[in-house]
């Protein structure tokens, strides 16, 4: 009788099954997903106009951005509100101390050639700060509304390859209220007041919005840069204008999966000072001119700077639609002050192209 069969080597060989498996989990996380469809076919989310869509293609779009301040700087010096208020040094009354803002956009794109891709956004804004009196008062503006509008273009300029140039031109229509008022107790405790700049919800001016961008594709990564501005084409209704502010900004994006990209993106931007030279008659209270030391952001000189952030961002893709993700931090202020400093911006987007 032939003893021949040895069968207890048989269970102890799983690997005939498992490494094939293996080798093909591995391939699909590695393998880059084909150029034409990737998850950073699209720039991190806080960046518009960095994309043009093919003739008669649509995308709406909503965006929900978080902005905090909670920082006075002068330079790059942080000042307290104790130095900020402290009567040897200035004659100020009121400093602010946090400043929040959320921001809810909605826009939609149209493509009518395909070279030229139409954009419209509107945005809603509920803003709030907090304030510290020299009395030891604390107290807490807000106000909420409708922003200004944004509409404008973006001109396939030239395409190859993985590489495009992108020209983008908008305008910014003043919907955004210039009038807010809240109680501010030091003031008047009575009566609504003018709230100051930061916390008005439009320019109130007519702005161009300039801007080119430049994108690549590579098999495994790609990357982009723009060049943007804010040019103020007027002065408001009350007689000011913002100053203007200029952008300049790069990413580096990875396509980790075919459906998901990660991206880090460095940021510097510049802004100037209001201008009212062409004011015809005070505010109501929080009067610029008159009362330009009660609190610093009522004072036209003192809200120019200049920031540097890095941000990290994500995409997520399936079928002809995107989440996406950017969070931010400036890591370098250099503002005239005192003058509340940005801390953090997250924001979050829907978009769906049909
Ligand atoms: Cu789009």
């Amino acid at each position: 009788m032939p003893v021949k069969s040895t069968p207890s080597i048989r269970p102890a060989r799983p690997l005939p099954v498992a490494g094939p498996l293996l080798a093909l989990l591995l391939s699909l996380a590695l393998t880059p997903p084909a150029l034409a469809h990737r998850p950073d076919m699209h720039a991190p989310i806080r960046l518009m106009g960095d994309h043009a869509h093919h003739k008669g293609k649509w995308m709406l779009s909503y965006r929900a951005m978080h902005m905090a301040m909670d920082e006075n700087l002068d330079g790059n010096r942080p000042l307290s509100p104790a130095q900020i208020l402290d009567p040897a040094q200035s004659n100020y009354l009121v400093a602010p101390q946090k400043m929040t803002m959320q921001m809810h956009m909605l826009g939609l794109m149209y493509a009518p050639t395909e070279r030229l891709t139409l954009m419209g956004m509107a945005n809603y804004q509920d803003m709030s700060m907090d304030h510290q009196a020299r009395n030891g008062l604390r107290f807490t503006t807000g106000s909420s509304g409708l922003g200004d509008t944004r509409i404008g273009g973006t001109y396939r300029l030239h395409q190859q390859g993985g590489a495009q140039w992108l020209l983008n031109l908008g305008l910014s229509l003043p919907t955004g209220s210039i009038d807010k008022t809240d109680t501010v107790p030091p003031i008047n405790p009575e009566s609504p007041a003018q709230l100051p700049f930061p916390m008005q919800l439009g320019s109130g001016t007519h702005d161009l919005l300039p801007g080119l961008t430049y994108r690549r594709m590579h098999p495994t990564r790609s990357w982009g840069a723009q060049a943007s501005a804010r040019l103020r084409l007027d002065s408001n209704s009350n007689g000011y204008r913002p100053g203007h502010r200029y952008q300049l900004t790069a990413w580096h994006a990875w396509p980790l999966r075919p459906n998901l990209s990660l991206s880090a993106r460095l940021g510097l931007q510049r802004w100037g000072n209001y201008s009212d030279r062409d004011r015809r008659q005070p505010l109501p209270l929080f009067n610029v001119t008159a009362n330009a030391n009660t609190v610093p952001t009522v004072n036209p000189s003192l809200r120019a700077g200049k920031q540097a952030d890095i941000a990290l961002g994500t995409n997520i893709v399936w079928g002809t639609h995107r989440l996406a993700a950017e969070l931010s931090h400036p890591f370098w202020h250099d503002l005239q002050g005192p003058q509340l400093a940005e801390n953090l911006n997250f924001t979050l987007g829907y978009q769906h192209s049909f």
